[in-house]
């Protein structure tokens, strides 16, 4: 690791042990060391779809099968993944601080998994079916989670509600709708009274979320970004720690831990 690097995160670790408060937003960067893709690497597509084909209600309207397609090939990829070292150094410094949020725009519940209590999941959970013409909802993942078999997982492509027999669909934010208003709440609460606030593998671009460290700078915290490139946020945070989640996170942990 590089010199300058090892000053800032003895820098940031202390300023971790001495918080009263930390918030942490997380980002798909924070994922992609499981082997989760990034939303904004691959040419403004994800995983080869127009995100105004399967990432907006419009969308859904148009071509449900499409994006329950899309989807169900997302949560057969999270059966054979796990949480990595930057999930598990998260859950870990969460049981060091008195007063801890982790925030997530992730939907692919590696934090739950790893450990972390409560996430803040502002947009919604990739396991979640919710019902389009009643409030049911339902957990796409309940039976393999309770058998321990992910070959008992089955994901129809047009699931419907079994209380009104309306269309269900995924559980998540899209573009142009709202974020569930609890989590806006709670994420709110939690930078505003944070000393410190580490934002990882976020392009911070995706707005309310990216407003967060914006208004947790404007609060007075100290601003961490995490990421291996350069984002919008770079300019007003109060260090950028230049590389991977996976690498820096442990690393920021066992200075936490050492003393
Ligand atoms: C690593 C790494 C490693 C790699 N370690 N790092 C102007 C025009 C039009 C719309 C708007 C506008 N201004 C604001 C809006 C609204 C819109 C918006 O923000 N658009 C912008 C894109 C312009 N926002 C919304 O619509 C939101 N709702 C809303 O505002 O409601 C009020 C309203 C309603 C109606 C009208 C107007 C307002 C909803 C946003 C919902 C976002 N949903 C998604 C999909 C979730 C479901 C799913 O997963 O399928 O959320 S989109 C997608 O982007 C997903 C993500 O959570 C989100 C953020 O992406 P993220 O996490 O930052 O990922 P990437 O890929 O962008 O970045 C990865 C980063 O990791 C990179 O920086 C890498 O360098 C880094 N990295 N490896 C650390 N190892
Ligand atoms: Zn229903």
């Amino acid at each position: 690791m590089e010199p300058h690097l090892q000053g800032k995160l003895d820098e940031i670790a202390a300023r971790l042990r001495k918080a009263s408060s930390v918030a942490v937003m997380t980002g798909a960067g924070v994922s992609a060391e499981s082997g989760v893709p990034t939303f904004r690497d691959a040419g403004g597509l994800w995983e080869g779809h127009r995100i105004e084909d399967v990432g907006t209600p419009e969308g859904f309207t148009r071509d449900p099968l499409l994006v329950w397609r899309f989807y169900n090939a997302r949560r057969r990829n999270l059966l054979d993944v796990a949480p990595n070292a930057a999930h598990h150094a998260l859950a870990n410094l969460e049981r060091r601080c008195r007063d801890f949020a982790l925030i997530t725009q992730n939907v692919d519940g590696l934090h739950a998994r790893a450990g972390t209590p409560n996430p803040i999941e502002l947009h919604g959970n990739i396991w979640l079916n919710t019902c389009t013409g009643c409030t049911h909802y339902e957990w796409a993942d309940a039976t393999w989670r309770a058998t321990g078999n992910p070959s008992a997982a089955s994901f129809p492509d047009d699931p419907r509600c079994p209380k009104c027999a309306g269309r269900l669909r995924p559980g998540v934010v899209w573009f142009g709708e709202m974020l569930p208003d609890w989590a806006v709440r709670r994420a709110e609460q939690a930078v505003c009274r944070c000393d410190v606030m580490l934002v990882i593998g976020t392009s911070a671009v995706v707005y309310p979320a990216a407003g967060l460290a914006h208004l947790a700078a404007a609060r007075g915290a100290f601003v961490v970004e995490i990421n291996p490139q350069r984002t919008p946020l770079s300019k007003e945070a109060d260090a950028v720690l230049s590389g991977k989640a996976g690498e820096i996170m442990p690393a920021l942990l066992q200075r936490v831990a050492s003393s």
